[in-house]
């Protein structure tokens, strides 16, 4: 184990991990199992259009959710799109300007206006005053997010939005598999939309689905999934193309499957990462809200600057030199994304969002997952401690380190850029959104 900063792969030294770790590394299913049903698949002929293997795959959804419908789709961005036109819902939408692009784009892809309210600091779900702050008479629907698995505050979204005869659509890619006092995320507000994105809890290579208890919306989004048409041939509504195929709803089957295991895994690494987290200054474990089931597939932290030592991108550069591929979401806050960011002033952004402003510049993601070993927690662990016991050591190293060795982007045995490029290169990427 590395002792000195000067054994640091980003100084010169050998990465700790030869084979890179990933934030959402897809969990692997058994590929004889897999193969075998992929095998019935192509031989049945029936390969999508909502076939059987779909009709399995959207109702585990909905045995997992304890909700009345699930209907599956090519991803979680167009299952966004999908429920939004199903719920009618037109002008502004409020979002949280804290999450990944595609709650925003959805919306502004098909014609509505997010506007972006500012997230709460110690959950980073949407903060409702703020979100009430973003309402106007053009405002039809709030979309909060369940970010990271934790569950918004549902029961006052609500109410706020019933009194203010809004709709209310969550954004559950994060979520599958958690619960808020015993109640499946699936079952709040109007429908909630889940990711089976490849670096998700549960994954179908890429899908999503939308999840209701309403007999309504859940008809609607099925016609809206297949271009419109009802029956046969009868076209009734502008749809679109939002189907998931048989082969990810196989993927989907398999993944649903394994879900317990996958939790017991996380919470063991998240047990690693928290014991090394108590030991340093500067660096916190983002806890899991009071009565919030997580399914664990995040591994989130907060670095205070002053008090680790080090900011939050050089420890994700530092990280990422010794094959750690830790992440940086969301960085930039969507607002700062074009094109809200270039937008007439007022359009989207309407409210501060100090706390975005900060989250997006101290956030950090680490791997966990089954692909990830407690052990190599534990060695990523004692990377960070080094870096905070030597975080002088290490600025002065850095700030000399025109020359030093740094990862490739798919491969660390292979050095390609310094250090210093790194950096750059990730705050000009930050810069232009
Ligand atoms: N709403 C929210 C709140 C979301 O987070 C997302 C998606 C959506 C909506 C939209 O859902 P979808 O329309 O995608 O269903 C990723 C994902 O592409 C995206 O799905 C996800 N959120 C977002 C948070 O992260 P990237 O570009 O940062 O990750 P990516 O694809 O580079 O994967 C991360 C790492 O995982 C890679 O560096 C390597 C590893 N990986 C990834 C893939 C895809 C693998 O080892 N194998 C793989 O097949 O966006």
């Amino acid at each position: 184990m590395k002792s000195s900063p000067f054994q640091l792969a980003a100084f010169g030294g050998a990465p700790a991990f030869r084979k890179p770790l990933h934030v959402g590394q897809p969990i692997l299913i058994n590929p004889e199992t897999m193969l075998a049903d992929i095998d019935s698949v192509m031989r049945s002929g029936q390969l999508t259009n909502n076939g059987p293997r779909l009709q399995e795959f959207e109702a585990a959804i909905a045995r997992v959710c304890r909700t009345k419908h699930a209907i599956a789709t090519c991803n979680a961005t167009i299952a966004l799109q999908i429920a939004a036109r199903a719920l009618r819902l037109s002008g502004e939408v409020i979002v949280p300007a804290f999450t990944f692009i595609a709650t925003a784009h959805a919306l502004e892809w098909i014609g509505l206006d997010p506007v972006f309210a500012d997230v709460d600091p110690h959950t980073h779900t949407l903060d409702l005053k703020s979100a009430e702050e973003c309402i106007t008479p053009r405002t039809s629907a709030i979309l909060p997010v369940h970010l990271w698995g934790h569950v918004c505050r549902t029961q006052q979204l609500d109410e706020l939005c019933r009194s203010r005869r809004l709709r209310l659509l969550y954004d559950s890619s994060h979520a599958f598999g958690c619960q808020q006092d015993g109640v499946p995320v699936g079952n709040f507000g109007d429908a909630e939309v889940f990711s089976f994105h490849a670096t998700k809890f549960v994954h179908a290579f890429e899908g999503g689905a939308i999840v209701t208890n309403d007999d309504g919306v859940a008809d609607r989004c099925r016609r809206l999934r297949a271009f419109g048409i009802s029956g046969l041939t009868e076209i009734s509504d502008v749809g679109t193309n939002g189907k998931m195929h048989e082969l990810s709803a196989v993927a989907g089957l398999h993944s649903i499957a394994t879900m317990s295991s996958r939790v017991a895994a996380n919470r063991a690494n998240r047990m690693v990462y928290a014991c090394h987290c108590q030991s340093m200054n500067g660096l916190s474990l983002l806890s899991t809200p009071e009565g919030n089931e997580s399914n664990g597939q995040y591994l989130v932290l907060t670095v205070d600057e002053q008090q680790f030592g080090l900011n939050r991108d050089q420890i994700v550069s530092l990280l990422r030199a010794e094959g750690v591929f830790a992440r940086s979401y969301f960085s930039p806050g969507c607002h700062q994304a074009e094109p809200y960011r270039s937008a007439d002033s007022g359009r989207h952004v309407r409210v501060p969002l100090d706390v975005t402003e900060t989250l997006s510049k101290t956030v950090l993601q680490l791997p966990t997952g089954p692909a990830l070993a407690p052990a190599d927690a534990h060695k990523i662990g004692l990377l960070l401690r080094l870096l905070h016991q030597h975080a002088a050591e290490v600025r002065r190293l850095w700030s000399g380190s025109e020359n030093c060795l740094q990862y490739h982007p798919s491969d660390p045995a292979r050095p390609a850029i310094t250090v210093r490029e790194v950096v750059h290169r990730d705050t000009k990427l930050r810069e232009a959104g």
